[in-house]
């Protein structure tokens, strides 16, 4: 890990947001550079997992890679990180941090949904989460941040409307954004692509991509 005095004292942040992308969409597309706008980071990378931890994905790594590769050629905001493919899996977060911070010192934030933020305690060595990263969490179907009251006594530790800590910390904090709502979900754009007829398949996938 590169700790040099010009790095520290001026460290980049690099945004992440990870995925299963199957397949990524405007919710993810446009919470995540919301998210960016507020923290004031330019740049968002779209991390796809190789094999999700917690689900199974009925789709190819590559067609998933493919998808992010398109969005980051409409967006140039938008930049592929492939890492995980490149480590063990299932992809665990904690260990793709730690890996991440092995090849730099850039302060990393990691985007993830409010559902995210609510099933965190199921995450692998979820608590050390924060040793590597900043959690920037976006809205998902609800004004208001709800988590259950274990996510929340760990939430109350370490959340911060300060979003300037982002910059001057290299780790540690929570952020919960005021992203709007994207009401669209990865299921819900496969159960219609899976019943619609394909004209209908057309029009649907155009309003949802990127
Ligand atoms: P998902 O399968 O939820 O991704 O995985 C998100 C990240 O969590 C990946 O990097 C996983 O490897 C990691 N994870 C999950 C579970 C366990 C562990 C790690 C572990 O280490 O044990 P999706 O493609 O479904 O969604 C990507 C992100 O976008 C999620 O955080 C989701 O909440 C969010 N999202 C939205 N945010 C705002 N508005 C919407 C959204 N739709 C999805 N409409």
């Amino acid at each position: 890990m590169s700790l040099s005095g010009a790095s520290r004292a001026n460290p980049t942040v690099k945004a992440i947001l990870g995925g299963t992308f199957n397949p990524p969409h405007k919710g993810h597309i446009g919470a995540a550079l919301k998210a960016a706008d507020e923290i004031g980071v330019n740049h968002v990378h779209l991390m796809p997992c190789k094999l999700a931890p917690h689900k199974s994905v009925g789709v190819s790594e590559s067609h998933r890679v493919k998808m992010i590769e398109l969005c980051a050629q409409n967006n140039d905001r938008l930049i592929p990180e492939l890492i995980e493919l490149t480590l063990p899996s299932p992809s665990y977060t904690v260990k793709t941090l730690r890996a991440l911070k092995e090849k730099s010192d850039d302060t990393i934030c990691f985007f993830i949904g409010a559902d995210s933020l609510y099933n965190l305690n199921k995450w692998y060595e979820w608590e050390d989460l924060l040793d590597y990263c900043h959690l920037v969490v976006m809205r998902r179907d609800d004004e208001k941040f709800s988590p259950s009251p274990a996510i929340q006594a760990w939430l109350d530790c370490h959340v911060t409307n300060d979003k300037n800590v982002i910059h001057a910390k290299p780790a540690g904090h929570v952020v919960l954004t005021n992203t709007p709502l994207f009401s669209v979900s990865s299921t819900e754009i496969r159960d219609v692509l899976a019943s619609a007829a394909t004209s209908e398949k057309v029009g649907y996938a155009k309003q949802f991509k990127c």
